[in-house]
């Protein structure tokens, strides 16, 4: 049985926002309200980016908000997605969560993975069991999606203070930084879940960190959130800074423990979340920069999303100051519909959540009438002929409805669903499809009765 709770607050408010926006196009000649696709998941509440590329893609590690937390972060599970594409995003789950940490109590905060010789180590600030006292802890895998089990059955290093960034120097030596209010680092040993000499402190000056305005407490900018990166010779350390509401700035160094220069803002205070996060990589030969807002329905300082900005550093090294957009940047390449896609590879969701696959995997489900996905950039080249789904319904079934360029947009073919005898009762529907040429955005439009319709594992085109 599928469980008999509600859909989320957040995919409720998106589709009422999501049918609001389909009534006045229809009121308007206009086109299809325009889609952005920033923030990057719509399904839940993220925080915290920590993006990372391996293999030709960008895996994107997440906080969680929970749903409906206003007073208090409510943080119990870290997220993984990832991109080949920086458009659409395919949901792996939580493959890390408190319940990882015997030792750990409470607060899923900001982290960061890192590959090194095959395997994966997340860093995750936690607040300790008994003491209450925020941790940072290890996690390790050999998948960059986990799952992900504790390196050490206890914290790699705990003063209290959180958010690390790690960070591998050109030379193999590993370094890890966190804090708030000091910044630290230690350095990690070649085995990544254990570190040589003691952890020091970062002296925290208004040259290397900038002068906060009636900073008595805390002379300089820096809140937290460091992100420690090299690029050339020169090393970055992009933090979040002030407090509240936060803004991103960066310093720079000639070595990975200074003497650091405060070289200014990269993102001022925007978005309707008191925090922010940074995380920054290069992937495909351009450069990214990944931050936290408040600007999904129902989003604030206690439900944030993750958001990401293209950029091109200037010419002297530095970094540009940017805004937060919702669209987000553009699609690199296209999706190729003609293999398996995941359901939940999404460019932007509506309505929708997803969930573990009984057989492994993910699946997107929650579905009811209304709701819709879109996949951006799909490459139908001179043009598809089928589409076969993978859907379960414990219910009777409705409708897939396929659309190109909008959610309103042609109609290139409609799939019906039955009923297969339960949420995870997996059967293949295949329907004809017509108009589907080129490239073009696609929507799946779900449609039915009331209730939840049925779930979807994955989907392919054919010619
Ligand atoms: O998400 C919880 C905390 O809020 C993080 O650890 C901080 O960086 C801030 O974003």
């Amino acid at each position: 049985m599928k469980t008999p709770r509600p859909r989320r607050r957040l995919a409720a408010a998106l589709a009422a926002a999501f049918v609001a926006a389909l009534l006045s196009a229809a009121a308007d000649p206009a086109p299809d309200p325009a889609q952005a696709d920033n923030p990057i998941v719509q399904t839940i509440y993220t925080a915290d980016p920590a993006p990372l590329v391996h293999n030709g893609r960008v895996y994107l590690y997440t906080g969680h908000d929970e749903d409906g937390s206003t007073s208090s972060f409510n943080m119990k599970d870290w997220r993984v997605y990832s991109s080949d594409d920086m458009a659409n995003w395919t949901d792996h789950g939580s493959p890390l969560s408190l319940d990882t940490f015997s030792w750990a109590g409470a607060n899923a905060w900001a982290g960061q993975a890192i590959e090194r010789n095959g395997m994966f180590y997340w860093y995750v600030p936690t607040s300790e069991r008994t003491t209450g006292q925020f941790a940072i802890g290890v996690a390790v895998s050999n998948s960059p999606t986990g799952p992900f089990w504790d390196a050490l059955g206890h914290p790699l290093v705990m003063n209290g203070e959180i958010d690390p960034t790690v960070f591998i120097d050109t030379d193999g030596q590993a370094y890890l930084y966190w804090g708030n209010p000091n910044l630290w680092y230690v350095k990690l040993n070649a085995d990544m879940i254990s570190y040589s000499g003691s952890p020091t402190k970062i002296p925290l000056t208004t040259e290397g960190f900038g002068t906060r305005p009636g900073g008595t407490d805390r002379p300089t900018l820096y809140e937290e959130g460091p992100w420690v990166y090299k690029r050339g010779s020169l090393y970055y350390n992009v933090f979040a800074a002030q407090c509240c509401q936060e803004f991103i700035a960066y310093s720079t160094a000639p070595s990975p423990t200074g003497p650091w220069t405060y070289r200014g803002t990269v993102m001022p205070a925007q978005g309707n979340a008191f925090t922010n996060h940074p995380g920054v990589i290069d992937f495909k030969g351009s450069s990214y920069f990944f931050y936290h807002n408040g600007a999904l329905p129902g989003g604030g300082g206690f439900t944030r999303s993750v958001a990401v900005e293209k950029f091109v550093y200037n010419p002297d090294d530095t970094i540009p100051q940017m805004n937060m957009t919702t669209a987000g940047p553009p699609q690199v390449g296209t999706l190729n519909p003609y293999v398996r896609q995941e359901a939940e590879t999404i460019a932007w969701a509506t309505g929708v959540e997803t969930e573990w696959t009984a057989a492994g995997g993910m699946n997107v489900g929650w579905i009811e009438n209304g709701d819709s996905i879109k996949v951006r950039g799909v490459a139908f080249g001179t043009g598809a002929r089928q589409f076969t789904a993978r859907v379960a319904s414990a219910t009777g079934g409705g409708t897939i409805e396929l659309r190109v360029d909008g959610p309103s947009g042609p109609v290139v073919g409609r799939c019906t669903v039955s009923g297969t005898g339960g949420w995870q009762t997996w059967a293949d529907v295949t329907c004809p499809v017509s108009g589907a040429t080129g490239t073009r955005d696609l929507y799946l439009n779900f449609s039915g009765g009331s209730g939840f319709l049925f779930n979807v594992d994955w989907w392919r085109f054919a010619v």
